[in-house]
Order: C-alpha cells, then sequence, then structure tokens
C-alpha cells in the first residue's frame, strides 16, 4: 500500500486539476489520467445539476439530510457489530464533524487502479460496492451515499483510521485536492471522521441546526439499543448525548411522556430469525389518538408497509382473543376493530432486514412480503403472553376498546344526522359559508377567518370566483380532548366539516374535498394564535391527509402599514417595518399597526393577505410525526405541567408579545 502512495499523490492531483478543467471543456484530452479524472466528474456532476433528486431539495430539510447521510454510514457499521460511538460536531464555522469508533473506511488500491477511500467518495453509490454487508439500506434519498455530501460540499476531508495507520483526502466540491495520504500512525485510534461545510452555492441557507440534529440522533439512539452518539456545537457551547438500554422501550416511555398511561410498563417484543430482527414496543394512554411509528433499517417508513400490516393485525387478533378468553367480549358480542384497539395507543415498529425493498413514490414504504407474517406472529405471541401476565392491563384495554367501539357508533349515527338534516334543509352547506363560484377543488380556496367582522371585510375583499369564506366565531371545540361524536356534533366545527365536503372519520373522502386550498386566516395577536393552533389540531388528528397532500396553508397578514401619503407598503414584523422606515428617512411617513384583520378594510385584506399575486402563504407541513404529536399533546393536552414549562421556555425567545 505505501509504495502506492508517491504514484496515487500524482495520480490525485491530476484528477483534481483536470477535472475541473474538463468540466468547462466538457471534452476529455488525452492522458489516462484525464479518462479518469471524468469518469470521475461524470460521476458526481448530475449531484451537483439536480441536487434535489438525491437528497430531495436544496433547503433546509436538504441541508440537513448531508448530516444524516454521513451519521447513517456510522450507524450502519455500529448496526453491523463494529462501533459503539458515533459523534457528531457542529464546528464554529458551521462546519460538521462525524466520528465513529468503527473499522473505517476500506483504504488502498482498488482493482480499477484508483484508491477504494477516493472511490467512495467520488462515484456515486459506489459506498456499498465495498461489502461491509449487514444492515445497509438501500433505495429513496436514504442511503445515497457519502459522494453525494462530498459533492454538494464546499469541501469534504476524510479520515480513516485503520491498517496501522491514519489516511486521509481532501475534496472541493466533490473532486480530490489532494491524494489518499498517510497523516500518521493508527496509534490507539480507529474508525472514520468526516468534515465537511456544505456548498453555499448549492443550498438556500447552510446553518445547521441543534434541534433537528438532535431530535433525529435521539431516534438514532432509541433504534439502536447500547449505542452511544453524541451531539456537540461549538456555535453555542451546547452538548446532548443520548444512550439508551431500554431502546424502543424508551421511546415509546418518551413519546408518551406527557400522557397518563394506562398501563406503567411498555409490552415489548424482539425476535431474530436468520439475519431478519424484529422490535416492537407499545403503551397505550388514555388519549384517542393513534400514534405508531415503523422503521425499517432505521428508517423512518411513514407509509407503512407489510411490517405495519403485520402488526395491526397481530394487535387486533391477540386482543380479541384475549377479551374472548377473559369473558370481557360475549359469545354475541361483535369483535373489536383495528380503529378501536387502536385509540390511544403508541408504539414503534423496527425491522432490521438484509435486503429492505422500499417501495412508494417516497420510497418510505416497506415491500418486503416475507415480513408480514414474522411480525405478526411475534407481536401476537408477545402481546398474548403479556395480556395473560397482566390481567388488569389488559382489562383496562379491552375496556378502553369498547369504550371507542360505542364512541365510533354513537359519531356514525350524529355524522349521519348531519348529513340528513342537511339533506331536509335542501342545501347541505352551512349558511355562514360565502361560497365561491368555482367548482373544480384545484382552483378553489377556502378562507377561515376568526371572528364576524374579519369574515365581513374578507367576504368584501375576495375574488368571489374561486375564494371562498367561512366565518368561525365563539369557542373552537378542542379537539385533542374530545372524541369524533362530540367533534361532529360541535357548533363551530360541524360548519366546517360540511363546507368541506369530504366527511370525517372512517367516512373521510379526500377526492370529495370541495377546496385544494384551505387558508387560516387569524389575528397575529395571542386569541389568534390560539385559535390557529386549535384548527391545526382539528386537521393534524382528523384530517391528516389534507395537510400530508399540502392542501393546508396559513395565512401571513401584515402588522404594520406604512405610509407617505404617495406609497403605501406593508410590514409583517417589525424588522421589515424597521427596514422599511430607515429606508424612507428623507420623508414624512406614518406607521399604522394593525390590531387585527378587522382594522383592515376590504381592499387591505385584499391587497396584503388574500390576493395571489401579492400575498404570502405558510403551507402547514409535519416534518416530524412524533415531534408533531408531542406538541400537540403538550399545548392541547390533559396535563398542565408540561404546557406550563413550555410556556416558560419559549416565553424566553418571544421578544414581543401582543396581548
Ligand atoms: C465497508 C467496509 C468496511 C468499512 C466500511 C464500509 C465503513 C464505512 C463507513 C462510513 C462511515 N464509517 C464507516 N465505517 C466503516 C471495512 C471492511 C473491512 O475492514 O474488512
Amino acid at each position: 500500500m505505501t509504495q502506492e502512495l508517491p504514484r496515487r499523490a500524482k495520480n490525485g492531483q491530476a484528477a483534481a486539476l483536470q477535472t475541473a478543467a474538463a468540466r468547462k471543456s466538457r471534452k476529455a484530452t488525452s492522458s489516462d489520467y484525464n479518462a479518469e479524472s471524468i469518469q470521475v466528474l461524470e460521476g458526481l456532476d448530475p449531484v451537483r445539476r439536480r441536487p434535489g433528486m438525491y437528497i430531495g431539495s436544496t433547503d433546509a430539510r436538504g441541508l440537513h439530510h448531508l448530516v444524516w447521510e454521513v451519521v447513517d454510514n456510522s450507524i450502519d457499521e455500529a448496526m453491523a457489530g463494529h462501533a459503539t460511538h458515533v459523534e457528531v460536531r457542529v464546528l464554529a464555522d458551521g462546519s460538521v464533524r462525524v466520528t465513529d469508533d468503527g473499522r473505517g473506511v476500506p483504504v488502498g488500491r482498488h482493482p480499477s487502479g484508483r484508491d477504494a477511500l477516493e472511490i467512495v467518495h467520488t462515484v456515486l453509490h459506489a459506498g456499498s460496492k465495498f461489502g461491509g454487508g449487514g444492515y445497509k439500506v438501500s433505495g429513496g434519498l436514504h442511503g445515497v451515499g457519502v459522494s453525494v455530501v462530498n459533492a454538494l460540499s464546499e469541501w469534504l476531508r476524510v479520515e480513516s483510521a485503520r491498517d496501522g495507520a491514519v489516511w486521509a483526502q481532501e475534496y472541493a466540491r466533490g473532486i480530490p485536492t489532494t491524494p489518499v495520504r498517510k497523516i500518521g500512525p493508527q496509534g490507539n485510534r480507529r474508525g472514520t471522521t468526516t468534515f465537511f461545510k456544505a456548498d453555499p452555492e448549492v443550498f438556500e441557507a447552510t446553518e445547521f441546526s441543534f434541534d433537528t440534529i438532535s431530535q433525529r440522533l435521539r431516534e438514532s439512539a432509541y433504534l439502536n439499543k447500547g449505542l452511544w452518539i453524541r451531539l456537540t456545537d461549538e456555535r453555542a457551547d451546547r452538548e446532548r448525548s443520548f444512550y439508551f438500554e431500554g431502546g424502543l422501550v424508551s421511546f415509546v416511555r418518551h413519546l408518551n411522556r406527557n400522557k397518563e398511561t394506562l398501563h406503567g410498563r411498555p409490552m415489548y417484543v424482539e425476535r431474530h430469525e436468520g439475519a431478519t430482527s424484529i422490535e416492537v414496543a407499545l403503551q397505550y394512554n388514555d388519549s384517542y389518538a393513534e400514534n405508531v411509528f415503523s422503521f425499517a433499517n432505521n428508517i423512518n417508513t411513514v407509509d407503512g408497509g407489510s411490517h405495519l400490516t403485520g402488526f395491526r393485525a397481530a394487535l387486533t387478533r391477540s386482543l380479541n382473543d384475549y377479551a374472548r378468553r377473559a369473558s370481557i367480549l360475549k359469545d354475541a358480542d361483535a369483535n373489536l376493530s383495528g380503529d378501536d384497539v387502536r385509540e390511544g395507543l403508541t408504539a414503534v415498529i423496527s425491522v432490521k432486514l438484509v435486503e429492505p425493498q422500499f417501495e412508494g413514490q417516497t420510497k418510505a414504504k416497506l415491500g418486503n412480503a416475507e415480513i408480514k407474517g414474522q411480525v405478526e406472529g411475534a407481536v401476537a405471541e408477545g402481546i398474548g403472553q403479556y395480556l395473560d401476565e397482566n390481567p388488569g392491563d389488559g382489562r383496562r384495554i379491552i375496556e378502553k376498546s369498547l369504550i371507542a367501539a360505542r364512541a365510533r357508533e354513537a359519531a356514525r349515527k350524529a355524522r349521519d344526522l348531519v348529513i340528513r338534516k342537511g339533506a331536509l334543509e335542501g342545501m347541505s352547506l352551512p349558511g355562514k359559508l360565502a361560497d365561491c363560484q368555482e367548482r373544480d377543488p384545484a382552483k378553489s380556496e377556502l378562507y377561515l377567518v376568526e371572528g364576524d367582522s374579519a369574515g365581513g371585510s374578507a367576504k368584501q375583499g375576495r375574488d368571489r370566483r374561486f375564494q371562498a369564506i367561512l366565518p368561525l366565531r365563539g369557542k373552537l371545540l378542542n379537539v385533542e380532548k374530545a372524541r369524533l361524536d362530540r367533534i361532529v356534533s360541535s357548533e363551530n366545527i360541524r360548519p366546517l366539516v360540511i363546507a368541506l365536503g369530504a366527511g370525517i372519520g372512517d367516512s373521510l373522502d379526500l377526492a370529495k374535498l370541495r377546496y385544494q386550498r384551505i387558508i387560516i386566516m387569524t389575528d397575529a395577536d395571542v386569541d389568534g394564535a390560539h385559535i390557529r393552533t386549535l384548527l391545526l389540531t382539528f386537521f393534524f388528528r382528523h384530517m391528516p391527509q389534507v395537510i400530508e397532500n399540502g392542501y393546508l396553508f396559513i395565512a401571513q397578514p401584515p402588522l404594520f402599514r406604512v405610509s407617505t401619503g404617495k406609497h403605501t407598503q406593508y410590514a409583517q414584523s417589525e424588522a421589515e417595518r424597521d427596514a422599511i422606515v430607515k429606508k424612507l428617512n428623507t420623508k414624512n411617513i406614518t406607521v399604522q399597526r394593525f390590531k387585527g384583520l378587522g382594522e383592515m378594510n376590504a381592499d387591505q385584506l385584499w391587497e396584503t393577505t388574500m390576493n395571489p399575486e401579492t400575498r404570502t402563504l405558510l403551507r402547514a407541513e409535519v416534518d416530524d410525526a412524533a415531534e408533531a404529536d408531542a406538541i400537540f399533546t403538550m399545548l392541547m393536552g390533559e396535563r398542565v405541567e408540561p404546557r406550563k414549562d413550555f410556556i416558560k421556555t419559549e416565553a424566553r425567545k418571544v421578544q414581543n408579545l401582543d396581548v
């Protein structure tokens, strides 16, 4: 290996220079090194041309994909049993360092003549060709390879401690700037360290978020019990370590941390079958929401798949079996449905398998058919045994499911009543709704407006051809604390459900949704924030498909109007107002602060908040379902203490509270 180095040095430098030149000319020149360098270029050029194809986007989410990619390689090494510690450090200059104590990325001459380390970092999808085997991930945005990170980094440096030495190589935008060099003896160091700086030419912003990284690393630590993960942020002198002896049991406890649970200890199932491992933890709480997360090879399979199907089948079957065994359900009683037994359920399902097949548009659905039966068998056996050993817990869970079944029946009746009543009135749309003329949902917008006076301005200001207005008055029901039967009969939610036209609960049919832009428009004050949160909770809990399809938006009314008599400008924040005032410095200006939507006249409301040409809308998105659930539980749930804690912490961040 050592004797290879001088040649590699020459080759490495040549490759770096020639690739840069070739990028301009797009032509191969004569020498061998050039031909090789062009191969390198062809390897990563598509990544720089279409980064979104490889990391999803170039916004904050795509940016963080760089970290996940590098960290996941280290976690793969830990899953394969070769590493125990992973450390992520955000450095003072905004670059990131990821270290593990695994075997080190292979170094040395590859049959192609180039160094293995260089190939892994400069050829698309090369990583997997170096064996390692085990639970490597394939498909989707995951496991695209460190070469993608390299291509999208202003610079990257990798160090691999193995075979008696520490080896290093550096790159700029994916192109080697040094050969693979021996930088010192191995000593007692082992494993891989990667430093990289996201390329500001590629990303809209290059600032990494401590909270986002922390959240993800915490989740990885839950999914890999016994693995130590540390996060350090030099920018703010913060540090956090994750290590969970209990793995998924700790995960479920964490998800239920602000809820009242029905049984003290989560149920836990672990089974290994050949190279496949299955792990499931679950615990019921007294809420009405289902909170089930599934993973395959540490990837959050948000669209479920065979492991989730197997889990659900086992849960319904084993709870019904138990209920009959314990004579809680009698011969004449109907079985509990899947929906009934999943009310108030928090569960995490994690499978690890050698050749995962990820399906669907987002590659977030596990396809391997054999997994269904394996999960179903393991879970049915585990739950059955738990219930027999803990009959008190069993009874509480079955009773909760029975109440859920009755509530579902009551909701069905209430819904039928609503529909029949609507039919009797001839028109099923609520009287408060000022509908639009457009009938194509893709072109229709519904504004949900706080209060009658703002509703009035909105009705006058709108473009009635495609904009409908539904004023919401009075207290909105907190859906977090209510079951579906109360929700469909609530005075404020029912008109909303009817106006949307898609039904709710079991009968929800998104194809019938009358508007594909649903826009929450509330005042920029505390009451407005409250109503907005209630509405977001409603959609998140009862019509998540509306959010998933990108149909839910939040309007951004301005806070200030700055006018010079001739010209008028609007500002959405104090900073924006100050900037405008500063610009107009030589002039006579009036600044008006809008206390609420009702203070704006119809023209102003149209111009600032409703006109598609000039308005800004925020789209509601759920990035992290576990975190979103935790926040809604905390903001809207039964427990007061977590809410107080949250308000205290968040209050420190608030600069200007408008009460
Ligand atoms: C394939 C083979 C071997 C190590 C790795 C991959 C590896 C890759 C990364 C990426 C980050 N940390 C890593 N640690 C290890 C080694 C094969 C061998 O030594 O026999």
